[in-house]
């Protein structure tokens, strides 16, 4: 193992982490209610000068039992003056989020009153907690691994129905679980392999030789499944980007102001009306999706028009799924076939616009002629038909990607897919190996490669940098 990696849970608290942090947990601005969260060993001890219950039932905060709460005003020690009145949580260590005595206080959420507490709270001996902080605590000791810590951030930003029902999946454990069952079968081969190097005069190698096969086929299996879901789950937390592109006037703009229902996209019959792309995040039944609509494609002398075209060439090769609109009257089909020969672009449904119109029958006809094995699209922002065949159809676009991922939860990070990808190719060479007459040494070490990519995917083996880097990026108070 790399010499600077270290086992986390053992080593990794360093005297910062036993310090008592603070921040405001909800976020900045005005609110009805805020919560302020402090964690660390005497949290309770060093609230209980400063908050003053309101009624004799309530004990003293270091007394009182975990998951309870009291009301009680927060009297400021220098003036003797009222700050808030505030309902104070208590959650005893090991049993809260962070696994170390925690505090809540939710109090009035004007920006005055949260500054004046978090003041308070720091000059009683307290420092500020940094990004992330909260869940880096909760994963250093132990309470979530780092599959589930990073699910954390992917359920705060959850803007779909989908994306967040994944990550709840993730941060419950479901991947944790299923990696771990990966590594104890690893383990148990690795286990066999020593045994056949330790006692060779045994001379096991063909039953081991066997049961490494088998058991190796099915990791591959296995691991491979959450790769290939990758292209899933990725869309869950990044958005599925589908692109309106066609020639000048098709009626790009319209369709976009028609399926993200606003009125965004400038929309006139002058041809190159849209100069830049414009991007809107929609939701369609659960996917998260980036509608982006692009310049008209054509050959331009105009200089602003020109950069236009090629920021739409650009977005294009990005994209998951692009509609090419193509309006009547069916004159410029040619140059239209041309453009998307050009780009020759996987994803690129024809889409006919303007459905409307009377020439939309010839130019549909056309089209049939030229691409006889496409299903033609068709739509009109004037009448609304058409519009949830395109939604359809970017719902059997993202369904199509997970076709042979078939599991309950996605991968969505791709941190964790490099490492399934490390742990997939260690797999398939300990393999490789096998079959090739490979002496059992080597063999062992391409498991134990596998072992810690897998443990590197879920924290039991990671470096300080990684994990600093991971939870620098969530936002303070979570
Ligand atoms: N009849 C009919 N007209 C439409 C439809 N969609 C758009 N139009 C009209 O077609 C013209 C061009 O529409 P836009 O949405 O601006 O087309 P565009 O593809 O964005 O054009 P550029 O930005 O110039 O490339 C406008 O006059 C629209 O009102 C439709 O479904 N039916
Ligand atoms: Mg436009």
């Amino acid at each position: 193992m790399n010499g600077d990696y270290q086992t986390v849970l053992d080593t990794n608290l360093t005297s910062q982490d036993h310090e008592i942090c603070v921040a405001v947990a909800t976020p900045p601005g005005q609110s009805g209610i805020a919560v302020i969260r402090l964690s660390g060993k005497g949290a309770a001890e060093l609230i209980d000068p400063v908050f003053k219950p309101v009624s004799k039932r309530f004990p003293p905060v270091f007394s009182m039992p975990g998951y309870t709460c009291a009301v009680g005003k927060i009297i400021s020690p220098v003036t003797g003056e009222l700050i808030d009145q505030v309902v104070l949580t208590r959650f005893t260590a090991p049993h809260s989020y962070t696994g170390e005595e925690v505090i809540e206080l939710s109090c009035h959420g004007s920006l005055a009153i949260k500054q004046s507490l978090i003041d308070l709270i720091l000059s009683l001996g307290a420092r500020a907690a940094e990004p992330g902080e909260f869940t880096k605590r909760a994963f250093l000791n132990g309470k979530l691994d780092l599959i589930q810590a990073e699910a954390v951030i992917d359920l705060i930003q959850a803007e779909t129905d989908r994306s967040a029902r994944n990550a709840a999946a993730l941060l419950q454990g479901d991947l944790s679980q299923q990696m771990m069952f990966i590594s104890d079968n690893l383990y148990q081969l690795l286990a066999s392999i020593e045994l056949v190097l330790e006692y060779p005069e045994h001379d096991e190698s063909d039953t081991v030789s066997a049961q490494l096969a088998a058991g190796l086929d099915l990791i591959e299996q296995k691991i491979n499944r959450y790769v290939q879901g990758f292209s899933q789950g990725r869309i869950l937390t990044e958005g599925m980007t589908v692109v309106l592109a066609g020639r000048p006037n098709a009626g790009k703009s319209s369709l976009l102001n028609a399926l993200a229902n606003t009125e965004r996209a400038i929309v006139t019959d002058v041809p190159g009306t849209t100069r830049d792309t414009i991007e809107i995040k929609i939701d369609i039944d659960g996917i998260p999706v980036h509608l982006v609509d692009t310049a008209g494609v054509r050959e331009t002398e105009d200089t602003v028009e020109k950069l236009g075209v090629a920021r739409t060439r650009d977005v294009l090769q990005s994209a998951d799924l692009v509609f090419w609109l193509i309006a009547p009257p069916v004159d410029h089909l040619q140059e239209d076939q041309t453009i998307m020969e050009q780009l020759q672009l996987q994803s690129l449904v024809p889409l006919v616009s303007k459905d409307d119109l009377n020439e939309s029958l010839a130019l549909r006809q056309a089209i049939e002629a030229c691409w006889p094995d496409q299903t033609i699209m068709t739509c009109s922002v004037l009448t609304g038909e058409g519009l949830d065949a395109i939604r359809k159809k970017v719902i059997e676009t993202y369904e199509s990607l997970g076709a042979q991922a078939q599991n309950d939860v996605l991968l969505t990070n791709s941190r964790h897919k490099a490492c399934l990808d490390s742990a997939l190719l260690s797999v398939r060479k300990a393999r490789e190996a096998l079959h090739g007459g490979i002496t059992w040494d080597i063999i062992a070490s391409l498991v134990r490669g596998s072992l810690d990519a897998l443990a590197e995917l879920t924290g039991d083996a990671v470096s300080d940098t990684l994990v600093d880097t991971i939870f620098s990026r969530f936002c303070v108070g979570k």
